[in-house]
C-alpha cells in the first residue's frame, strides 16, 4: 500500500454511497489509466461500471486479502479487453499490490496491469482473458468444478458462484456455443452471466453482423434469461438475486451505453479501443460530475469501496473454522486436491503397471496403454477428472471407475463433452484454475486445431491440463488424410510451455503419463497411437527416461556409426532398421526422443551423450519442420511431405516411404556423403 488513500482502515461501516458515485470511481480510473497509457479500451469499462459496482458491492463472496480462498466466488472478465474494469475493482476493494501506481502504469513492462488480464500476473485475476469466448468457456469449467467439488466435500466448504461479465464479442464466438450448450445441458445453476449488451463491437453497430436474439439462443440452451437496464442498480440486483435462485446457469442481458458518460462519444464504436482524448474526458468528467483529479478517488468513496472489499472476511473466517472442525481425512482430502499433489497411492499404481508392462510386453496401441494408465491411476487419484469430445470408445480415456457426471450427479468424475473440442480445452482451463482437480481430456491429435486457442492459454496460464490426443498418424490408416495429423506435432512444438509427449511403446506410455500429472505448471499433449506397437523396454526400471526426453534404446552409446533418431511408432521402425544396417556392418544407435522439450533442458553433457557425433538420421511419420535442430545439415529425415491418404496403415507407410529399408537407406547414404 503506497498511498496515503489506500490507507483507509477497512473496518468502517459501510457509507451510504450512492451506487452511481461508486461506479464514477471505476469510470475515473479507467479514462485516467487509459489516457495515461495512450492505449486500452474504456468504452466498456465505463459501460458496465454500474453492473460491476451492483455484483462486487451486494453481491460477489470474495476476500482481497486472501485471493486464493477456495470457497470464493470466481468473477472472470470475458470481454478481456476491458481490463481497467477489473483492475479498477480490485484496487478499489483493495487487494494487496493492486495499487494507484499499478493503474498509472497499466500495459506497462512489468506492471500487474497488463493489456489484457492475465493469470498468475496480478492477484484476483481468476484467468486470462483477452481471446474472445475463452472467458465464458472457462466459466463453465470453473462452474463445473464448484459442482463436482461440491458433490465431494458439500456445502460447508464449496458452496459459490461463478460471475461472468461477456460482451457481444464472447457471445458471437463459436466457442459460446459450445460453452452455453454444455452448461445449459449439466444445469451449472451457479453460473451467471452478466451480458454487457451494448449493441457495439469494433466494426460499429452488431446489426452489421448479427442478428441474433441472444436470449432466444441461451434459453434454447436451458438457460433462465432475462433482460435489464444496465444502468439501473436496483434492476440488475434484482436479476442477480433471481439468477442465484434458479436451477439452471442465469444469462442476464444487462443494456448499456458503451462509452457511458463521454460526451460526444458514448454508444459508439469510438469508445471501444483507443483512449478518449483530453477534452472527451473532461466532457466525461463534467457529465457525469467528477470533479477529482486524475487517479485520486475521494476518500469516502474509497472507503466505502474498502467496506466492500471487507464485507467477505467473515464469511472467509466461518469457512476456515469449519474446514478446521472438518474431520482429519476430509480436511486432509480438501487440501491434498487444492494443492494438487497426486500423492503416494499414484507412485505404486504407476510402479505396478510398469513392472507388469515389464513382464508381458505387451504389443498394444499406445491409447490402450493410456487407458491402463487410466484404469490404474483413476481409484488412487481422486482430483482426476476425464473426458472425451465424443471420442471416448476410440481415444479410451474412462477407466471402469469412473462415473458419468451429469446434471443430478456430478459426484462422478468422467465428463462427456460431446462434440466440442474447443470447449473441452477450455472448460479443463477451467477446471484446473479452479482447483482441486487434474483434468485430462481426448480427441484425435488432427482436431487439436479444433482446441488450439485453449491450448494455447493452457501454455499462457502454467496449467496442469493433459490431452489425451490419439490417432496420432498416418498409421490410423482408413479414415484417410483428413483424420491424420501431419503437421499437428510440428506446429504444437512450436507453442511455448507445451510438452508434446509421443510415446513409443506402453512402457514410455506410462511414464509419459507420470511427467504430465507430476508437472503443475504445464499442459501436456499426449500423442497416442490408434495401431499396436511393440514392446521396446523390457525391464521396469525406477527412473524415468521419459522425463529426460530423449534416450538410448538400443545400440552403442559410445561407438556408432549413425545414430536414428525416431519418436512414438516410428521407434520400432528405426529398431528394425538398425537390426538391418547392423547385418551390412554399420553401427546404428536408436534414440528414442518422446518429449523434445524435455531434451532441450536437459545438461548439455546428457544432450551430447545421447545424440552422439555420428551423422543422424531422424524418423517421423509427420513433417520435418523442427526436425533440423536434431539432425542439423548433413541429417537425413525420413518422413511425410504432404498430406496422407486412405488406405490400411502398413500400406501407407509403404507408400509413403516410412520403413525400415527406407530408413537404413537414408543411413547409409549419408555415410556415404561424408566418403565414409
Ligand atoms: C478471438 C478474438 N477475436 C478478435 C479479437 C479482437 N477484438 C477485441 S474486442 C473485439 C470486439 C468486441 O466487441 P464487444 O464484445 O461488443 O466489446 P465492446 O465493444 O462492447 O467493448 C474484437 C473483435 C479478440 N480479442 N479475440
Amino acid at each position: 500500500m503506497t498511498t496515503a488513500l489506500q490507507t483507509v482502515a477497512v473496518e468502517t461501516a459501510p457509507l451510504a454511497i450512492d451506487d452511481r458515485l461508486m461506479a464514477n470511481a471505476i469510470r475515473a480510473l479507467s479514462m485516467d489509466a487509459i489516457e495515461k497509457a495512450r492505449s486500452g479500451h474504456p468504452g466498456m469499462p465505463m459501460g458496465m461500471a454500474d453492473v460491476a459496482t451492483v455484483l462486487f458491492t451486494r453481491f460477489l463472496k470474495f476476500d482481497p486479502a486472501d485471493p486464493t480462498w477456495p470457497d470464493r466466488d470466481r468473477f472472470v472478465l470475458s470481454a478481456g479487453h476491458g481490463s481497467m474494469l477489473l483492475y479498477a475493482l480490485l484496487y478499489l476493494t483493495g487487494y494487496e499490490g493492486v495499487t494507484l501506481d499499478e493503474l498509472k502504469t497499466f500495459r506497462q513492462l512489468g506492471s500487474k496491469t497488463a493489456g489484457h488480464p492475465e493469470y498468475g500476473h496480478c492477484p484476483g485475476v481468476e484467468t486470462t482473458t483477452g481471446p474472445l469466448g475463452q472467458g465464458i468457456a472457462n466459466a463453465v469449467g470453473m462452474a463445473l468444478a464448484e459442482r463436482m467439488l461440491n458433490a465431494r466435500f458439500g456445502d460447508d466448504l464449496v458452496n459459490h458462484f461463478t460471475y461472468v461479465v461477456a460482451g457481444d464479442g464472447c457471445l458471437m464466438e463459436g466457442l459460446s456455443h459450445e460453452a452455453i450448450d454444455l452448461a445449459g445441458h449439466l444445469r451449472l445453476n451457479r453460473l451467471i452471466v452478466l451480458f454487457d449488451d451494448n449493441g457495439i463491437s469494433i466494426d460499429g453497430d452488431t446489426s452489421l453482423a448479427t442478428s441474433t436474439d441472444q436470449l432466444a439462443r441461451f434459453a434454447a440452451a436451458g438457460w433462465d434469461v432475462t433482460r435489464v437496464d444496465g444502468h439501473d442498480p436496483e434492476a440488475v440486483a434484482a436479476a442477480i438475486q433471481a439468477a442465484k435462485l434458479t436451477g439452471t446457469p442465469s444469462l442476464i442481458a444487462c443494456r448499456t451505453v458503451i462509452g457511458y458518460g463521454a460526451p460526444t462519444k458514448q454508444g459508439t464504436e469510438a469508445t471501444h479501443g483507443a483512449p478518449l482524448g483530453a477534452d472527451e474526458v473532461a466532457g466525461a468528467r463534467a457529465a457525469l460530475g467528477w470533479s477529482h483529479a486524475p487517479f485520486e478517488i475521494p476518500t469516502d468513496i474509497l472507503s466505502a469501496w474498502r467496506s466492500a472489499g471487507s464485507r467477505g472476511a467473515d464469511a472467509h473466517l466461518s469457512w476456515e473454522r469449519r474446514l478446521q472442525s472438518a474431520d482429519r481425512n476430509t480436511r486432509q482430502a480438501f487440501l491434498d486436491g487444492q494443492r494438487g499433489t497426486p500423492g503416494l497411492g499414484l507412485d505404486t499404481a504407476l510402479a505396478d503397471l510398469k513392472a507388469a508392462f515389464a513382464a508381458e510386453a505387451p504389443k498394444i496401441a499406445t491409447r490402450q496403454a493410456s487407458q491402463k494408465v487410466i484404469e490404474a491411476i483413476a481409484p488412487v487419484l481422486p482430483a482426476l477428472i476425464g473426458g472425451s469430445a465424443d471420442l471416448t470408445g476410440s481415444n479410451l480415456t474412462k477407466a471402469r471407475s469412473q462415473e458419468t457426471v451429469t446434471a443430478d450427479k456430478f459426484a462422478g468424475g468422467y465428463i462427456h463433452y460431446g462434440v466440442r473440442e474447443h470447449v473441452m480445452g477450455a472448460a479443463m482451463n477451467g477446471i484446473a484454475l479452479h482447483g482441486g482437480f487434474i483434468p485430462y481430456g481426448g480427441t484425435f491429435l488432427v482436431f487439436t486445431d479444433y482446441c488450439r486457442p485453449s491450448i494455447r492459454l493452457s501454455a499462457l496460464m502454467g496449467q496442469r491440463v493433459i490431452y489425451v490426443m490419439t490417432h496420432d498418424s498416418i498409421g490410423l490408416g482408413e479414415d484417410g488424410p483428413t483424420h491424420q495429423p501431419v503437421e499437428h506435432l510440428a506446429s504444437l512444438r512450436a507453442m511455448p510451455n507445451v510438452n508434446v509427449f509421443r510415446p513409443a511403446d506402453a512402457m514410455e506410455t506410462v511414464e509419459a503419463w507420470a511427467c504430465a500429472l507430476a508437472d503443475t505448471d504445464t499442459p501436456s499433449i499426449l500423442c497416442l497411437s490408434r495401431q499396436g506397437l511393440p514392446a521396446l523396454r523390457r525391464e521396469a526400471s525406477d527412473d524415468n527416461p521419459v522425463a529426460k526426453g530423449a534416450y538410448v534404446v538400443s545400440g552403442d552409446i559410445e561407438r556408432r556409426d549413425v545414430t536414428l533418431l525416431a519418436t512414438g511408432s516410428e521407434v520400432a521402425l528405426a529398431v528394425e532398421a538398425a537390426g538391418q544396417l547392423r547385418e551390412e556392418g554399420i553401427a546404428a544407435t536408436v534414440v528414442s526422443m518422446p518429449c523434445w522439450e524435455l531434451f532441450r533442458v536437459q545438461p548439455e553433457a546428457y544432450r551430447t551423450q545421447v545424440l552422439g557425433t555420428a551423422p543422424r538420421v531422424a524418423v517421423e511419420a509427420a513433417v520435418e519442420t523442427g526436425w533440423e535442430r536434431w539432425i542439423g545439415e548433413t541429417g537425413r529425415f525420413v518422413g511425410m511431405t504432404g498430406f496422407g491418404a486412405s488406405a490400411p496403415a502398413d500400406d501407407l507407410y509403404a507408400h509413403f516411404g516410412i520403413t525400415a529399408v527406407a530408413i537404413a537407406a537414408a543411413a547409409k547414404a549419408i555415410r556415404t556423403s561424408k566418403g565414409e
